[in-house]
C-alpha cells in the first residue's frame, strides 16, 4: 500500500440521472459521503439526465462546458465521477476541463488504503489498487502518477513510481502469493470453528448500518464503530455466551455499498466471504436511512453475488431510536424474522438474542441422551459435533443436553432418554 502526504481537494460531484431504478440524488448524497470520508471538501454538485453516458467524455459537450464554468465558479480543484471511467474518458475530461478527475472506484479504493491495518487488509488493498490501475493503463510509457490520483493522493501512482505494466503484474502475483498464505491461515481457523461446532453468526450490511456497534453491544468487543463509511476493513471474531448457556461466534466484517468496485470484491473476496461460512447471516439495516429499501436491495444482491442465496438471514433493523426513521418498516421476504433494535441504546437486544436463538434450534434437535460408560468413546464425539447445553457424570453413564444436527442426531439415536423425546 502507498500512502502519500495528503492535500485537501475542493471536489464537484458529478452523476448522470439515468432515470432508472437509482435515484441519482440519493446516489450522489452517497459519494458526498465517500468524499467526506477520504478527507474531500465538496464544493458543488452537477447531475445530467442521459440515456448512457458518453463514451468521450461522460456527460455530452455542452453539459461539460457548463461543468467547466462551475469548477471555475466556485473554485473547485477537482472532480468526481459517481460512476466508473474509462482510462480515455479521463484523460479527455481532464484536457477539458482542465483539472484533476477522479471516480467513485478511486474514492472507495483510497478510503480503503486509509482504513486497512491488518497485514491481509493491506495486502487486499494494495492489490485492488493495482488491478485498478493496471486496467487503467493506455499505452506504453504512460505516466501511472496522474492515475493513481485519489483524494488523499493514496494509490500507487502517487509514489514516484515508474513501474511499468509488467512490474506491476510481478507486484500482482507476488501480493496473491501472500493472500493465498494469510487465506491459508483464515482457512484453518474456519475447519477449527466447523470442528468445534459453535455456530457462527456473521454480521452483514451496508456500510454504516451499524454492524460494529451491534458487535459491540453483544461481544463488548471493542471495535472501532464512527459515523464514516468503511469504519471497519478488518474481521473480527468474538464468542459470546447466551442466557441459556449456548456459546456462539458474532463475525464482524467490512460493509456492502453499491457500485462496490469489481477489483475490490475480486481482492477482498477472502474477507467477504466471511459470511458465506457462517450458519446465520445478521443482516443489519439502517433504518433512519431513506434509501434503506435500496440497500437491502444491494445487500442481498451482494450477497448472491457471494454465493450466500440459500443462508438463513434473520434481517435486524437498526437505528430505531432516531427521529429519521420511518414507520412502518420495511418488509423483508427473504428474512426467517426481522426484529426492529437499536444497538446505541440496546433496545430490542434480548428479543433478537431469542431469535437467533431460535433459529439456530430450528435446524438443530434438542435432545438429552446417556452415554453408559462402557461406550465412554462416543463422549468425544458429542463433545466434537454437538453443541453442549448441559453435562454430568451421572452413576450409570455421561448425562448430555444437547443439540445435534440431524446426521449427529442418527449416530447418538440409541442414546436418547425415552423421556425427553
Ligand atoms: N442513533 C443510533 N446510531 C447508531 C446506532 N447504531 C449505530 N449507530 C451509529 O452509526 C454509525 C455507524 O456505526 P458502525 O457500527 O460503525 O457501522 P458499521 O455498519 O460497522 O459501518 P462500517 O464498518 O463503516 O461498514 C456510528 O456513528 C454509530 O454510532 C443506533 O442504534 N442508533
Ligand atoms: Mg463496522
Amino acid at each position: 500500500m502507498y500512502d502519500t502526504e495528503k492535500e485537501i481537494e475542493k471536489v464537484v460531484l458529478i452523476g448522470i440521472d439515468y432515470n432508472n431504478e437509482y435515484d441519482a440524488e440519493s446516489c450522489l448524497d452517497e459519494l458526498y459521503d465517500l468524499a467526506k470520508t477520504a478527507g474531500a471538501v465538496c464544493v458543488g454538485r452537477m447531475l445530467q439526465k442521459r440515456e448512457g453516458v458518453h463514451h468521450g467524455h461522460y456527460f455530452g459537450k455542452g453539459k461539460l462546458e457548463e461543468l467547466k464554468a462551475y469548477i471555475k465558479e466556485v473554485n473547485a480543484t477537482g472532480i468526481i465521477c459517481d460512476d466508473e471511467l474509462t482510462a480515455n474518458q479521463i484523460k479527455n475530461m481532464e484536457k477539458i476541463l482542465e483539472t484533476k478527475v477522479m471516480n467513485r472506484t478511486l474514492l472507495i479504493l483510497d478510503i480503503f488504503a486509509s482504513r486497512a491495518h491488518s497485514a491481509e487488509g493491506k495486502v487486499q488493498v494494495e492489490l485492488a489498487q493495482l488491478r485498478y490501475n493496471l486496467s487503467h493503463l493506455t499505452g506504453q510509457g504512460r505516466s501511472l502518477s496522474r492515475l493513481g490520483g485519489g483524494i488523499g493522493t493514496r494509490g500507487p501512482g502517487e509514489k514516484k513510481l515508474e513501474t511499468d505494466r509488467r512490474r506491476i503484474a510481478d507486484r500482482i502475483s507476488e501480493l496473491n502469493k501472500e493472500l493465498k498464505e494469510i487465506e491459508r491461515h483464515r482457512q484453518v481457523l474456519r475447519e477449527k470453528r466447523i470442528k468445534n461446532k459453535i455456530p457462527v453468526i456473521a454480521l452483514a450490511g451496508y456500510t454504516n448500518a451499524g454492524k460494529s456497534t451491534l458487535m459491540n453491544t453483544l461481544t463488548h468487543a471493542g471495535v472501532l464503530a464512527e459515523d464514516k463509511l468503511f469504519a471497519t476493513l478488518d474481521t473480527t471474531t468474538r464468542k459470546i455466551k447466551l442466557p441459556s448457556g449456548a456459546q456462539y461466534l458474532f463475525t464482524d466484517t467490512v460493509g456492502f455499498i453499491q457500485k462496490l468496485p469489481h477489483s475490490l470484491i475480486k481482492a477482498f473476496k477472502s474477507t467477504l466471504e466471511e459470511v458465506k461460512y457462517a450458519d446465520i447471516i445478521l443482516h443489519i439495516v439502517d433504518s433512519s436511512n431513506s434509501s434503506r429499501e435500496q440497500h437491502i436491495k444491494v445487500v442481498y444482491e451482494t450477497l448472491e453475488e457471494l454465493g450466500c442465496n440459500e443462508k438463513p438471514v434473520i434481517t435486524v433493523f437498526n437505528k430505531i431510536d432516531k427521529d429519521e426513521t420511518v414507520m412502518p418498516l420495511p418488509s423483508d421476504i427473504r428474512a426467517i424474522t426481522t426484529q426492529p433494535v437499536s444497538a446505541k441504546k440496546e433496545t430490542g437486544i434480548s428479543e433478537l438474542l431469542e431469535k437467533i436463538e431460535e433459529t439456530v434450534k430450528s435446524f438443530k434437535k434438542s435432545i438429552k441422551i446417556l452415554i453408559p460408560y462402557s461406550k465412554g468413546n462416543m463422549v468425544s464425539f458429542v463433545h466434537g459435533n454437538c453443541e453442549i447445553i448441559n453435562s454430568d457424570n451421572r452413576e450409570d453413564g455421561f448425562f448430555f443436553d444437547i443439540y445435534a444436527d440431524n446426521e449427529t442426531y442418527k449416530r447418538l439415536e440409541e442414546f436418547i432418554l425415552k423421556e425427553t423425546v
